[in-house]
């Protein structure tokens, strides 16, 4: 078997949030560390890195962490020379100067565009598809991750399941994470709720649908995010990390430090129920095989919302409808669905049936665990193109 070329780079430009950064991240520390691939990941800003890698700082033209060379994207770019395989993430386009350099090579490079995390049903059709340089003798393939066969696949890192388990069977470890986090060790009849979410999120009517519950919610919520909703509910400022929670009714609300992307996973592995967001943390919550909500990055004219049905049809297909529909009708309340159902209403519902959502994490796990992985199609349409 051929080697995979060896010198990737991967160009991502920050449109918003961490999503970009984080997945482009992920994927050049898989080529990194589990191909042995010298990777540089260019970003325009290095800021959302630096906050999910605490070995990136937001000020450095170039630095190294986890395998990776990491550069800040400039134009002109500092070097050059063109790579043997570049991954274009999420459509953002190539310096100009790059796009000469690769098209001045013997051989072109393999040039691949890294699309959006989709599970529409025409996904499968566009995916792997050429799509020549309108102007450049250079081919480049589309590449779109998907819950399908006939798609890219997922990220997954090697051992990410066995990892997962060794840490949720070491109360030391799970200790040792609340505590880093400031927040008191689960007790033994409460719901644990990670929540990471948009500022539009119906979350003072979930707070409330929580305070006012029959069983403890302990809500944990990254710092930062959904301040001002935090702040309409409580009448107060936000908390700091480390300091006193919201606290009402049943419920009481800790403000977290952000972490590490492997520290967030074990925080997705260490809860009941995970409120995720955008791609990375979405995808990350189905590895960790426990019930979650997934609130959609909001498009103009809903077009999200299209998404969003697509992949509650896949991911409740075979699930007994009370569950199937529990979800449906709480993803479309948190995604404020214009006819959607109160989300304290659906929040009930989904409740009741989380034991069957416990089951199904798991077997959704299986389901996607024998897809392709993102990184290892990439390396293998790579090296075959060669
Ligand atoms: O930050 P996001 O909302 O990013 C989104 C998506 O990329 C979306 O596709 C894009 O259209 C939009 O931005 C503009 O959500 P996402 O994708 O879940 O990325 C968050 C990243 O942050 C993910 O890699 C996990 C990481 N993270 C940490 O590492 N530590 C933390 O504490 C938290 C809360 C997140």
């Amino acid at each position: 078997m051929t080697a995979a070329p060896s010198r990737w780079d991967v160009f991502c430009q920050v449109v918003d949030n961490f999503g970009d950064a984080g997945v482009a991240w992920r994927l050049a520390r898989i080529l990194a560390i589990e191909y042995g691939i010298e990777v540089t990941l260019w970003l325009d800003r290095l800021e959302a890195l630096a906050r999910i890698e605490p070995g990136i700082s937001a000020d450095g033209a170039a630095q190294r962490a986890r395998g990776v060379t990491v550069r800040r994207w400039t134009d002109p770019l500092p070097c050059a020379a063109a790579a043997d395989v570049v991954i274009e993430a999420f459509g953002c386009g190539l310096p100009e100067g790059y796009l000469r350099a690769m098209a001045g090579r013997a051989a072109p490079p393999r040039w691949f565009i890294l699309e959006y995390l989709s599970a529409e049903s025409w996904v499968d059709g566009a995916h792997g598809r050429a799509s020549p340089h309108p102007r450049l003798p250079l081919p480049r393939r589309f590449w779109f991750p998907g819950f399908t066969a006939g798609s890219g696949g997922l990220l997954r890192e090697r051992g990410l399941f066995a990892t997962r388990d060794a840490f949720r069977h070491d109360a030391r470890a799970q200790g040792s994470l609340w505590a880093a986090l400031g927040v008191p060790a689960p007790r033994a009849d409460e719901t644990r709720i990670s929540l990471f979410c948009y500022p539009d999120a119906p979350l003072p009517a979930l707070l409330d649908a929580w305070a006012g519950g029959e069983d403890p919610v302990t809500c944990v919520i990254p710092e930062g995010v959904a301040a001002p909703a935090l702040e309409c509910w409580s009448a107060r400022a936000a908390p700091r990390p480390g300091t006193a929670p919201l606290a009402r009714g049943r419920l009481s609300v800790h403000v977290i430090p952000f972490v590490a992307q492997d520290d967030y996973d074990r925080l997705l592995w260490a809860c009941d129920v995970n409120f995720v967001r955008g791609e990375d943390s979405f995808v990350r919550a189905q590895w960790a095989a426990r019930p979650f909500v997934w609130q959609l990055y909001p498009q103009d004219g809903g077009a999200h919302l299209a998404k969003l049905d697509a992949f509650v049809d896949r991911y409740t297909a075979g699930v007994a409808p009370a569950a199937g529909g529990a979800i449906r009708r709480l993803w479309q309340a948190w995604n404020r669905r214009p006819d959607a159902d109160p989300v304290g209403t659906a929040w009930l519902e989904f409740a009741r049936v989380r034991p069957d959502l416990v089951l199904h994490g798991s077997a959704w796990v299986a389901q996607l665990a024998v897809l392709p992985e993102l990184a290892a199609g990439l390396v293998t349409a790579a090296r075959d193109a060669v």
